[in-house]
């Protein structure tokens, strides 16, 4: 058993391993779940599961380790050898990392793994079933491209309460159901008995977009340095604020580090980690690995990578082996062409080129900046991110321009068509008030 990679199969289980993983799952379970226990079970209980659970043909466990230690796992559970007609679907069960070990991007980690080592085995379909309660995970699976095909009303009871539970697939040969399927709200059909408005498969993320430049928070125009708007000379303040207002990501870039191929803010963006608990990205300024892996230890959940993945794609592509589901490429362009440094430099690569290459390399997600419309408040461009999206089977977060709530609305209906498209930064409108957060949430939702 490997001790370095920290996402592995389990086949055996040594007794430090054992009883760091019963205490993870205890953890989990007094923490409200993410294991099938509601109530805790006792050392013995968990290390008779667990070893049971290794000699079961039909279950696959796999741990996440934080510094050596096992904090997490899942399993993957196939169908029996009877069913041969769903020989191609494996469900995935139980994922989890205890709460202590949070914060550091490991359940995503876990699940792009537990999902490679599926597609390696030959499964074309992963199946998974949840709470609704457990929001977490739930955005875990979207954000990792899972569909969601349907609501169960009654899917569990804790304590008093009957729960619904949320059912999403993932084709894993990249390909994605026909058309979102519309969740139908079974619970408000039986109560009505007609049926309700069909609402969008996921919600999309918002990004609010931290910009850095001289220890401040800015936002450009059009990346133009000195076009720069100072919104907040307390970062981490700001961070909060974004956080308060229900946000779920932060998205930050080092402005100077852009520019001097370095990161040039850092003070900054540790009062931001120190300041919240939501998962950030950053980039700006990450040109080697010791920069991405340094971030990536101190706690930035995904790196953004915008002038290596021209210049230094044999990078992006170590930084993906040595960082799955952590590294997503940037890619900024002027009128199709893509712009590096800063954006002072405009390559002859296409966005399109650039993103298909960088998924080959292994990013998890692609973030599309069209330039002329950054900080310019017109709108995003709809048709060069859905063009992108359908290019690529990996998610897209749209950035460049929002600049009312009918954007986002417009993005939202473009999303319907383009289902890899995942997110969007917003910046300048949040700033300036035009766009409220809730109601963009509402959106977006
Ligand atoms: O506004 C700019 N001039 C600018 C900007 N926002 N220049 C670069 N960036 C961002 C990119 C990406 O997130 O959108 O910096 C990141 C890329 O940095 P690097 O150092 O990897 O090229």
């Amino acid at each position: 058993m490997s001790r370095k990679k920290p996402v592995h199969r389990v086949l055996e289980l040594e007794e430090d391993d054992l009883q760091a993983l019963c205490e993870a799952v205890d953890a989990a379970i007094l923490d409200g779940g993410g294991f099938g226990w509601i109530q805790p079970q006792g050392r013995q209980v968990l290390e008779r599961y667990f070893k049971g659970l290794l000699l079961v043909p039909e279950r696959m466990l796999f741990a996440v380790r934080l510094d050596g230690v096992i904090v997490g796992c899942a399993q993957l559970v196939r169908a029996p050898r009877n069913n041969e007609a769903q020989a191609m679907c494996v469900s995935l069960m139980h994922l989890f990392v205890a709460p202590y070990a949070r914060k550091h991007g490991l359940g995503a980690q876990l699940l792009h793994e537990v999902e490679n080592a599926a597609r390696s085995m030959g499964y074309r379909v992963l199946n998974v079933d949840i709470p609704d309660t457990q929001t977490g995970a739930i955005a875990l699976f979207r954000k990792a491209g899972f569909q969601q095909w349907g609501t169960h009303p009654h899917y569990a009871r804790i304590g008093d309460q009957t729960v619904s539970g949320l059912f999403f697939t993932k084709l894993l040969d990249g390909t994605r159901l026909p058309s979102p399927t519309p969740v139908v709200d079974e619970t408000r059909m039986t109560q009505t008995n007609q049926s309700s408005t069909p609402s969008p498969a996921r919600a999309l993320t918002l990004y609010p977009a931290i910009d850095l430049k001289d220890g401040a928070c800015v936002r450009l125009r059009r990346g133009e340095m000195d076009d720069a708007t100072v919104y907040s000379d307390d970062p981490a303040a700001q961070a909060r604020a974004w956080c308060d207002a229900g946000f779920k990501w932060l998205h930050a870039v080092d402005l100077n580090g852009a520019f001097e191929g370095q990161s040039a803010n850092a003070p900054a963006v540790r009062a931001i980690l120190d300041a919240t608990t939501v998962p950030m990205q950053l980039g700006g300024g990450l040109r080697d690995m010791s920069a991405i892996a340094g971030w990536l230890e101190a706690g930035v959940t995904r790196v953004i990578l915008g002038s290596v993945a021209v210049k230094n794609p044999a990078l992006v592509r170590e930084a993906c082996r040595l960082f799955p589901g952590r590294i997503v490429a940037g890619i900024d362009a002027r009128s199709g062409r893509v712009a590096t440094e800063g954006w002072a430099e405009v390559s002859d690569m296409q966005a399109t080129e650039l993103a298909l290459r960088m998924q080959e390399a292994g990013v998890a997600a692609i973030i599309f900046t069209e330039i002329s419309r950054d900080g310019m408040l017109e709108g995003l461009d709809l048709e060069q991110t859905v063009a992108l999206a359908n290019t690529v089977t990996i998610p897209v977060i749209a950035s460049g321009g929002v600049g009312t709530i009918e954007h986002l609305a417009a993005l939202r209906k473009a999303a319907n068509h383009a289902p890899g498209i995942e997110g969007v930064i917003v910046g300048r409108a949040l700033y300036d008030g035009r766009v409220s957060p809730a109601e963009a949430l509402k959106v977006l939702g």
